[in-house]
């Protein structure tokens, strides 16, 4: 009796839980969101439409297996059933009394054998292109980042580029509210991997804390993406457009908010990108010596903040949980530049990262921001120079 009711009261758990699944899919089927060319489509049933040779290839072999193995399945139950039915007790069916049967055990070898060939042959030959990385016209390191994406475009036209590939704010904003909205929701980013159309690209993937992979389904290419190897893989996209992807190795607690955005220009416009980009880093190459104003140091600091900060600090700089606050933290209000210099540089052991890498100009800005934004008002000015001699 006591266990029925537990059960009933279980059931009618379920029951509720379903339901308010239910209500909200129903709730976010009301936003009308809308397939996103080039990512994933609503109700999704195939595979992304393929943009490359490799793509076309494998939804081929994805479709062709899966025909075998209907024909396998319907053909092998179709003669269970017929046989259970033909041959049952109630007809009077007496069971024939053999065994060994070489004829049978040689037919049983022989036809999977066959098919496995038949499978194996243009599935090899699938695997040995997708891994052909040779005479790349382009090569672009990606590396996996808790999390997000760098990108460095080592050789071929673009080379030397570099940058960071993050979620863009606003998606951190709405998941963080619960309100998600746009067709793009989590897959935009800040600076998408920019790439020629009908190039061949060559991808090397790795990573700098914990495993990552580089995955853009209409590309038909997943690489991992390991700490301390070095993997590679390619494409050739044969349309210029907007294609999207994920990290699709579980990274961490944010292992859902590390997209790819990958846009294939025409080759004119890829060369005028690539010269915007060169024309950027060389305004981006910051004399270390200069001395800067405070609403330029700020608002330098505040993209800094936001594409490498906000995840953790929040936008509102209130922290949470063991983040701490920046708003109105000592710490940052200190006078002494140095103590919230220190921290950003090495870290902390409860969760802090170091931030050594970011350049100079990038750590004072970022600081000028913190020390004069939200109710913090200390006038203090961190100057790239600071930062330098804090690094001895
Ligand atoms: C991965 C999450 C994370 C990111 C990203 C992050 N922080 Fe922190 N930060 C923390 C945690 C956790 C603490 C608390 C550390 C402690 O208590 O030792 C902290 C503490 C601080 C402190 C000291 C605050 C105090 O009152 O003691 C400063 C300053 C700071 N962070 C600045 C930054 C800046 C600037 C950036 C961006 C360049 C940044 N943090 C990015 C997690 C993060
Ligand atoms: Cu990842």
């Amino acid at each position: 009796m006591k266990t029925m009711k537990a059960l009933w009261s279980t059931l009618g758990r379920l029951g509720l839980s379903l339901a308010a699944t239910i209500a909200t899919g129903a709730a976010m089927a009301g936003q009308a969101v809308k397939d996103l060319p080039g990512g994933p489509a609503v109700n999704q049933f195939d595979l992304h439409p393929p943009v490359t040779a490799i793509a076309v290839e494998q939804r081929w072999l994805h479709n062709f297996m899966l025909v075998i193995c209907l024909v396998i399945f319907i053909g092998v139950f179709s003669v269970m059933f017929y046989s259970i039915f033909k041959h049952r007790k109630s007809k009077g069916a007496k069971a024939a009394n053999f065994h060994e049967s070489t004829t049978v055990e040689i037919i049983w070898t022989i036809v999977p054998f066959i098919i496995v060939i038949f499978m194996a042959l243009p599935a090899t030959k699938a695997v040995v292109a997708m891994k052909d990385t040779s005479a790349a016209d382009l090569t672009i390191k990606a590396t996996g980042i808790q999390w997000k994406w760098g990108y460095d475009y080592l050789k071929g036209e673009g080379e030397g580029i570099s940058f960071l590939s993050t979620l863009d704010v606003t998606q951190r904003e709405m998941s963080d509210a619960g309100t998600p909205s746009g067709d793009d929701y989590l897959l935009r980013v800040d600076n998408p991997l920019v790439v020629p159309v009908n190039k061949k690209v060559r991808i090397v993937t790795t990573a700098s804390d914990v495993i990552h992979a580089w995955m853009v389904p209409a590309f038909g290419v997943k690489q991992d993406a390991i700490p301390g190897f070095v993997r590679d893989t390619w494409f050739r996209a044969d349309k210029v457009g907007d294609f999207y992807g994920q990290c699709a190795e579980l990274c961490g607690k944010e292992h859902a908010y590390m997209p790819i955005h990958v846009k294939v220009l025409s080759t004119e416009d890829y060369s005028r990108w690539v010269d915007g980009e060169r024309k950027k880093l060389a305004a981006k190459a910051d004399d270390p010596n200069k001395v800067w104003v405070l609403p330029e140091l700020v608002a330098r600091g505040e993209k800094v903040y936001n594409a490498n900060c906000a995840a953790c600090h929040q936008a509102s700089g209130k922290g949470g949980g063991p983040i701490k606050a920046l708003d109105g933290s000592p710490v940052v209000l200190d006078a002494d530049k140095g103590k919230a210099l220190q921290i950003v540089l090495h870290g902390t052991a409860s969760g802090m990262p170091a931030w050594k890498q970011l350049s100079d100009t990038e750590l004072a800005a970022v600081l000028t921001f913190a020390k004069n934004h939200w109710s913090n008002s200390t006038g203090q000015i961190v100057q790239p120079t600071d930062v330098a001699a804090a690094r001895k």
